[in-house]
């Protein structure tokens, strides 16, 4: 087959043996008709009213989609809802007021649980204190939170009164905050006095005053008391003590105000390939329908499921599968604030065992972490309640896939790799864990009703085996709508490249680089610029990466491309491995040997690093671009959205030593 692209389509796709849904699974999955691809297609768009069924409207929608402006899609016009509604007052109303909604799980080891009745006061009580502060429908309230259980209560507060909210993860620094909220227009701010990193009481609130301080408009602030006596502040002016506004609006109920589907819900930045960061714009009806119906279908979450995804609520992965899908579905979902390997690398498998966890749903780079440290973390804790497990961020490469399905599944849980974006708002691509087989190392079809098209640089679709870029042909309801920045910037970064408005085809631009296979399978091969050129052969890092993680031993690699004198570019591949494998000549041998024979000897490394972990960014991404600068011995961006920004020094040392 000929190789279009460059990314490689006439090698053979680096998958591992299929596997079918485990038939325990299937008898009780909440989605097994197979019919449902055809007739979500026979049906579209119509078919997403199963998806708007979910939920509870206090007017009816009139028209499932609107497209006469595309790209700028209206779905589920006419009608009018309420999120906080939706996630909280009506499991009241169905008789759930004692069922748990949230259970925290602290840092130390402290615990609390909050019911449907719990969180409905928390909700109300803030609600009516926002708007005694002076927020009103439409406000963009940013939030500044760690993983704590008023992260949550204010999203929904303030969805609730109709004003978006805009949740900056808390590890971004003031820089980063003070950006996005000059963008936003936004004059009200939640935040907290700190928060424990690593045992140590860590300062939030005094990033916070230096945002405030760059910005030109006055800012409400609310901030949390999280650390007590561990960090005692002080209120300044138009600053307001979180517990306290609750104590002066205890027992206040708020109605809730309904809102038009197309009315914005949220605001959430995502870093673009240039400059400033995006802001992507999700509506109400549209957005809660397509998380609540994903988390149905795809995660297969039921109300007295405890479910739990181990993200940070400050990305998109957050907002849609720890609060707005499972809360949504009237289900208990977990909220952890620590890390996987404090206060020991069995702390997850604690949190599943003591709390009969029946969903699991967390990163690749997670995943290669527990692979790492083996499996004697898993094999301390009884882990059978787990029925499904998820995974999402980045590609997932067979071993880690199969390691996670074995040894944390026990080989009896569906694995759903989902492919999403933060502008897509909910899972596109996945198998249905009821139905569809699964692929070790591809994320699956399109689901029901997303069109999924990989095509070559004139749009045109590719044949199954070859690779090109992930596109979508047909609009979904959790799309983004537009950039908060303008609706120029929307067209340019998404629609311009693959639509033909002349043919009202209006394509999706995802970035993503993908294959697709002879059953519509989709292996994502990385970020459309994750490319290197090495003499005119154009290779994916991800699939050299594939090919290096393939090999035993290996937990995690990067590669990246360097320039040199003869090749014009050279491979350079930074490697970590499991415990217990420290010849570093034999892995480095067989890494060479597995990637000449998955890609060929032109993508054979001119170098292999060894590190004991690669740079990541806090949402877990390995960071190649940092790695590309190290490599060509570039001055380095700006470190600090880094979680580990010590690993850098540490590897141009051992660079430098070479
Ligand atoms: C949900 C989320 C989006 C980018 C996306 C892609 C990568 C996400 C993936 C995956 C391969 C998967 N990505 N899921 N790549 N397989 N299952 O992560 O949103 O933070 O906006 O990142 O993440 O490159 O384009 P976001």
């Amino acid at each position: 087959m000929v190789d279009r692209n460059g990314w490689g389509g006439d090698r053979p796709v680096l998958t591992g043996s299929r596997r079918s849904p485990p038939p325990s699974f299937v008898e009780q999955a909440n989605v097994t008709d197979s019919g449902i691809y055809d007739e979500f297609d026979a049906n579209w768009p119509d078919c997403w009213e199963r998806a708007a069924d979910l939920l509870s409207w206090n007017r009816p929608y009139e028209t499932v989609l609107e497209d006469e402006n595309a790209p700028f899609y209206r779905w589920f016009t006419g009608g009018q809802l309420n999120a906080a509604e939706n996630c909280v007052d009506r499991h009241l109303e169905a008789g759930r007021k004692t069922h748990t909604a949230i259970r925290w799980e602290g840092k130390h080891g402290d615990r609390k649980t909050y019911t449907y009745r719990d969180l409905y006061v928390a909700i109300n009580e803030f609600a009516a204190a926002l708007r005694e502060l002076g927020v009103e429908e439409d406000d963009v309230v940013t939030i500044y939170l760690p993983m704590i259980p008023e992260l949550p209560i204010a999203m929904l507060a303030c969805a609730r009164i109709g004003a978006p909210h805009s949740v900056v993860f808390a590890g971004l620094s003031a820089d980063a905050l003070a950006t996005r909220m000059d963008a936003a227009d936004s004059e009200f701010l939640v935040t907290c006095d700190g928060y424990y990193r690593r045992g140590d009481a860590f300062n939030q609130k005094s990033k916070a005053d230096n945002a405030r301080l760059k910005l030109a408009q006055d800012v409400r602030t609310v901030v949390v008391d999280r650390l007590g006596e561990d960090l005692p502040h002080v209120l300044g002016d138009e600053e307001f003590d979180y517990h306290g506004l609750r104590e002066e609006f205890a027992g206040e109920t708020v109605e809730p105000v309904p809102r038009d589907a197309e009315d914005m819900l949220f605001l959430m930045y995502t870093s673009g390939t240039t400059g400033e960061p995006k802001g992507v714009v999700h509506t109400t009806g549209g957005y809660l329908s397509h998380v609540a119906w994903t988390s149905h279908a795809v995660l297969d979450v039921k109300p007295e499921d405890t479910y739990w995804c181990a993200a940070d609520i400050g990305w998109i992965t957050g907002h849609s599968y720890i609060v707005y899908g499972p809360l949504a579905l009237g289900t208990t979902t977990v909220m952890y604030e620590g890390t996987p390997d404090y206060p020991d690398r069995d702390r997850l498998w604690e949190i599943v065992d003591r709390n009969a966890v029946d969903i699991f749903y967390t990163a690749p780079t997670a995943i290669r972490a527990f692979m790492k440290w083996g499996e004697d973390y898993p094999d301390r804790h009884d882990l059978s309640s787990l029925r499904l497990l998820g995974s999402v961020g980045e590609p997932i490469s067979p071993r880690p896939w199969n390691w996670y399905y074995e040894h944390v599944g026990n080989g009896e849980c569906p694995v759903v790799d989902t492919w999403w974006q933060t502008e897509t708002g909910a899972v596109t691509i996945s198998t249905l864990p009821g139905i569809d087989e699964m692929k070790p190392g591809a994320a699956g079809p399109g689901l029901p009703g997303i069109d999924v098209r990989v095509v070559d640089e004139s749009g045109e679709p590719v044949e199954p085996g070859e690779s090109g870029y992930l596109t979508i042909a047909r609009p979904w309801p959790g799309m983004v709508r537009t950039l908060y920045d303008g609706d120029d910037r929307f067209r340019a970064e998404y629609w311009d490249q693959f639509s033909a408005p002349d043919r009202g085809e209006w394509w999706y631009g995802s970035g993503d680089a993908a294959r697709i296979d002879e059953d519509g399978y989709i292996t994502v091969l990385g970020r459309v610029d994750d490319v290197i050129n090495v003499s005119g052969r154009r290779l994916s890092t991800m699939e050299i990466e594939s090919a290096i993680t393939g090999v035993e031993g290996v937990a995690e690699a990067a590669v990246v491309g360097r320039s040199s004198g003869t090749n014009g570019t050279d491979i350079q591949a930074y490697v970590s491995t499991e415990g217990g494998y420290d010849d570093q000549g034999a892995v480095h041998e067989a890494i060479v040997d597995n990637i000449e024979a998955a890609i060929g000897p032109i993508a054979r490394p001119t170098d292999v690093l060894f590190t004991p972990e690669l740079p990541k960014t806090r949402s877990g991404k390995i960071m190649r671009r940092l790695l590309e600068d190290v490599a060509n011995d570039e001055e380095l961006g700006d470190t600090s959205a880094l979680r580990n920004p010590e690993i850098v020094g540490e590897i141009q040392a051992e660079i430098r030593e070479e």
